[in-house]
This record gives C-alpha cells, sequence and structure tokens, in this order.
C-alpha cells in the first residue's frame, strides 16, 4: 500500500516538472538600453553560461536592422557581430562562436538561435556540440541562402543525446563549414562571393530544457516515506 503511494507520489512529482524552462539566454542588448546597438554585453540575460569568439573577431551590431532576429527589444537592440572568416577554401568548421553552459539538472536540451547572413558571409552553419568541452561533434547544418537576411529560429534538438543532459560542460558551436560535397564556402547571397570580411550576427541565443528531479529530492522523499512506514508500523502495534 504504501509501496504503491510511493510510486503513485515518484510519477506525480516528475509529472509536474514537465514544462521546458529556459536555462540560457543570450539577447546580447546592453543590460542597461542606452540607445546604441554598437554596444552590448556577452553576458546572458537569462541563467549563466559563456559565449565566445572561435578564431572569428566580434562587435555588436543592429538586431533590428534587415527586418531583424525574434528580439522583442527594440531601440537598443544589439546583435553579436562575427567577422574575420577564413580565406575561401581553407579552414573549413573552424571559425564562428561558441556557447558553454551548464545543463546539470536538466534533460530533453534544446538550443536555438537567430542569425543574420551578410552576403559574402559562409551560406552554410554547422552546429557542433561537446559533452566534455573540449571535443565537438557535427550535429545540425543550416542554409542560409540569402543575404542581409536574418534566419529566426534556427533549433537545434538535442534530446537524442544522452549526455546532454546533467552536464556541466555542454556547449554549442556554429561555424562555417563548406558547402556540401565541395571544398568551398558559398556566399549567402546568390549572387554574391564569399570573403573573409562577410559577417554573420547572432541573436537571441537560447538553450531550453526539461527539469528533472533531483536525487536529492528522491532522497528526501524516499527518507519521508521509510518515515510515513515506521509511524504506520508504530501505530499497528
Ligand atoms: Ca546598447
Ligand atoms: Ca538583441
Amino acid at each position: 500500500m504504501i509501496r504503491k503511494t510511493a510510486l503513485a507520489l515518484l510519477l506525480a512529482a516528475a509529472g509536474v516538472n514537465a514544462h521546458a524552462d529556459t536555462i540560457v539566454q543570450w539577447n546580447f542588448n546592453s543590460p542597461t538600453p542606452d540607445a546604441s546597438t554598437s554596444t552590448g554585453t556577452l553576458n546572458p540575460a537569462v541563467g549563466s553560461g559563456i559565449a565566445s569568439l572561435l578564431n572569428t573577431t566580434g562587435s555588436f551590431s543592429s538586431g533590428d536592422a534587415s527586418g531583424g532576429s525574434s528580439d522583442p527589444a527594440t531601440g537598443d537592440d544589439s546583435g553579436w557581430q562575427t567577422t574575420s572568416y577564413a580565406t575561401q577554401g581553407t579552414g573549413n568548421k573552424s571559425k564562428g562562436v561558441q556557447f558553454k553552459f551548464s545543463t546539470v539538472g536538466y534533460t530533453g536540451i534544446h538550443f536555438s538561435y537567430d542569425l543574420r547572413h551578410s552576403n559574402t558571409s559562409s551560406r552554410y552553419e554547422q552546429v557542433q556540440y561537446s559533452l566534455d568541452g573540449n571535443t565537438f561533434k557535427d550535429f545540425a547544418t543550416f542554409d542560409g541562402n540569402s543575404g542581409d537576411t536574418w534566419f529566426n529560429g534556427r533549433s537545434v534538438d538535442f534530446s537524442s543525446i544522452l549526455g546532454a543532459s546533467n552536464n556541466a560542460n555542454f556547449a554549442v558551436r556554429v561555424v562555417a563549414t563548406f558547402a556540401p560535397g565541395t571544398n568551398s564556402y558559398a556566399a549567402s547571397s546568390p549572387s554574391g562571393t564569399y570573403g573573409t570580411a562577410g559577417t554573420w550576427r547572432f541573436d537571441m541565443a537560447t538553450a531550453t530544457a526539461m527539469p528533472v528531479p533531483e536525487p536529492k529530492n528522491y532522497a528526501m522523499f524516499l527518507a519521508g516515506i521509510g518515515l510515513m512506514g515506521f509511524m504506520v508500523r508504530r501505530r499497528s502495534r
């Protein structure tokens, strides 16, 4: 009887948390709006994590221009502008950005971002992930087949990657990659030519996930059930 109740309560406890949380989000906007989109921050607006350049150079630029990202902010909406990409035919998947964040206490990890491609930027995005913060694996590619255009809601579902859950060293990279089946970058604009000065501008980089009940909560819960059992036994004597 007690066991059945315990099981039901455990399932209910797991079910109570069955909603996705935003565990980290970068909107790149100045924490205090200053009416300048050329200023911003790499500190997350929600949660904690580290955004870093991967062999590129960075600055802040408008998240509203050219149709804009999905950031609801206006007036002081910055995006993270990256440039200094690889010379044509070299450095495949070596340049872009990295987002490192802990998924401890979470499962079903999703990552999404908005990205503006300039005319001469790499058309193809390679998304990679790491379980140890050092070794990265290819996971998804996206096609930015237009220049001076925001591609909003790039979405990657890591829920099939077991090690992505509950991992203090989880990291995601978005890097420029050669056009599929070739040894060269394609330009985002169909009429453009790929160049190292091409830019990728990121906004609303967001990780969402489902909370998992912590072992200590289970332990406390089971201790509680044990106490209940002890009291029931005492009463029945
Ligand atoms: Ca600003
Ligand atoms: Ca923004």
